[in-house]
């Protein structure tokens, strides 16, 4: 059996819920083949104790696919992570009151990293299929780029196991309040099935203009 890792995140920055982790939950022992399950497991929202329990999944569940999700709460597109740098800058706290500003994940590591899922191919999939979706060039400085760096670097020397990390728009409950872009849980999880499917058939990507002007 061939296992998928689908991390979401507990909830942060006041919010009573995070979609990253109501959508990953629907997933967990969702095969999408005979010989494939999806687990989805819950990080915290805080600095290195999330790369604790995401290389210990890592380890127990030894994935052939990781996607990594949270919310970044007014983007208006399912958003596919490019690039992890190896920077933390925490603008609020963490669950646990930390705010590390300007350290690295990785002592050891390069400045960066790129996700190894096939953007491009996603984004048209996607797209084609009525999601609104897009590559963004920024994770932010965060706990989601913090564990996307960290998810690459344990995978580094693993390069037939595809992984990378998504940003979520506000849930529709959540935009209510904030007068903002949202995207609902059905939605989400429909785009994640696509990612799966597509990003399993361990194809090259497409060429496709996703890029930006600025
Ligand atoms: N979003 C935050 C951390 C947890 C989450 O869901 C971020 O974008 O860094």
């Amino acid at each position: 059996m061939r296992t998928i890792l689908l991390t979401g995140f507990e909830p942060f920055g006041g919010e009573a819920s995070n979609p990253s982790w109501d959508a990953v939950k629907q997933l967990d022992g969702w095969q999408p083949d005979d010989e494939t399950v999806v687990r989805a497991r819950q990080l915290p929202c805080v600095f290195t104790q999330s790369l604790s329990v995401l290389d210990a999944e890592l380890t127990a569940l030894d994935p052939s696919l990781v996607l990594a999700l949270g919310q970044a709460g007014g983007r208006t597109a399912f958003s596919l992570e490019k690039v992890a740098i190896n920077y933390n800058d925490a603008r609020i706290a963490d669950n646990q009151g930390q705010q590390p500003l300007a350290t690295a994940t990785a002592d050891d590591g390069p400045a960066a990293y790129f996700s190894t899922l096939p953007l491009k191919h996603l984004v048209q999939q996607l797209r084609l299929n009525g999601i609104p979706a897009e590559v963004s060039f920024s994770a932010g400085t965060f706990v989601c780029n913090h564990v996307f760096y960290g998810l690459m670097h344990a995978l580094a020397a693993k390069p037939q196991v595809r992984a990378g990390f998504i940003h979520i728009p506000y849930s529709p409950e959540q935009a209510a309040h904030h007068q903002s872009a949202s995207m609902s849980t059905a939605l989400v999880v429909e785009a994640l099935k696509i990612c799966i499917q597509l990003s399993l058939l361990q194809q090259p990507d497409i060429l496709l203009a996703t890029g930006q002007l600025d």
